[in-house]
């Protein structure tokens, strides 16, 4: 597995927004004018980058257009697709890693958007490809099943490891308090040096303690024994969602400083155009896409590729 954007993800990439790109796609080919740039302005909506920066396009598309710096459809799409790549690049596309391990890597999201998957594929990712020893904490406590189903990812990655490289499971049980969970975890990691230390969350209210208090509580604990933690913290988002994603992101951000995306069901009917929107308005990069259900379909974002998996013919 190359974590770059092969063409096998790229493929499965434009399956995912085959929705905006057949919009896009329509417009090569014809011929220039005021009616294109229209046209753009709809597959923009429809790819789901919004009302507000889908305006800041088209205005700067219009003008550029009647300064007659477009000679044909061609150059209008490249400089879109310049725009695009400009709006989301950006030199935190990797992975912060803490230069005394463990690295710890929170995770948080809303019900249902991806986070345990996303996390089983992160940890195959980092242990296979990186060569890193990973400890889980289970602490969505809410369900039996939820600790289960991150058991079952982890015995899974670890399989797949050789030598002393490993991927553990720390859990308490259902009902317990997540943050005690974390406790034990920050501490497991340590004792067994491990490289990387990656929390699940609960992604609903589920004690009378609101959601985003029990982060804070999680952050404060994990801080007691490693100060500068979490080095990363990533928002699963569903891809499918669309606009809605700006909002969760808002959310959580009261609550803890986000410093990536975990993109989640690209490869579903996602409109993609998230992406853009989201690096617009929140300035947090997109870090990695989920693009399937296995341990592989993970792909570290690149945004030229996603560009042009959108854009391109
Ligand atoms: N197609 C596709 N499905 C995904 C992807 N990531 C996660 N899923 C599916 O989305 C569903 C929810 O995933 P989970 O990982 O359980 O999500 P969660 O955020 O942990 O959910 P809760 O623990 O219930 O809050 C599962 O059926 C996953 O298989 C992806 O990249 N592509
Ligand atoms: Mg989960």
């Amino acid at each position: 597995m190359v974590l770059r954007f092969i063409k096998g993800v790229v493929e499965k990439l434009k399956g995912g927004l085959s929705k905006a790109r057949g919009l896009f796609s329509a417009i090569f080919g014809r011929s220039l004018s005021e009616e294109t740039i229209n046209m753009v302005e709809e597959a923009l909506f429809s790819a789901d980058i919004g009302v507000s920066l889908t305006t800041l396009i088209i205005e700067e598309l219009k003008e550029r257009y009647k300064k007659g710096e477009f000679k044909d459809t061609d150059s209008l799409m490249e400089a879109l697709k310049e725009k695009f790549v400009k709006i989301l690049e950006s030199n935190g596309n990797e992975l912060r890693l803490s230069p005394s391990p463990p690295t710890v890597v929170l995770v948080v999201g809303v019900n249902g958007s991806g986070k345990t998957t996303s996390i089983a594929k992160l940890a195959h990712y980092l242990a296979t490809e990186k060569g890193m020893s990973v400890v889980v904490a289970a602490c969505d406590t809410f369900r039996a099943a939820a600790i289960e189903q991150l058991e079952k990812w982890c015995e899974r990655v670890q399989s797949r490891l050789k030598g002393d490289k490993f991927c553990r499971l720390i859990k308490h049980e259902t009902g317990s308090d997540p943050a005690a969970v974390a406790y034990d975890a920050t501490d497991a990691a340590i004792a067994r040096r491990a490289d990387v230390l990656i929390i699940d969350t609960a992604g609903r209210m589920h004690t009378k303690v609101p959601l985003m208090e029990e982060l804070r509580k999680l952050v404060r604990v994990v801080q007691k024994k490693i100060p500068d933690a979490p080095h990363e913290v990533l928002l699963v988002l569903d891809a499918t969602t669309g606009q809605n994603g700006i909002s969760q992101a808002e959310k959580f951000r009261e609550a803890v400083p986000l410093t990536g995306i975990f993109l989640a069901k690209l490869d579903g009917t996602a409109k993609g155009g998230i992406v853009v929107a989201i690096k617009e308005r929140l300035g947090i990069p997109v870090k990695f896409a989920g693009i399937g259900e296995k341990l592989e379909d993970i792909a570290k974002f690149d945004v030229a590729s996603f560009a042009e998996a959108l854009l391109g013919r």
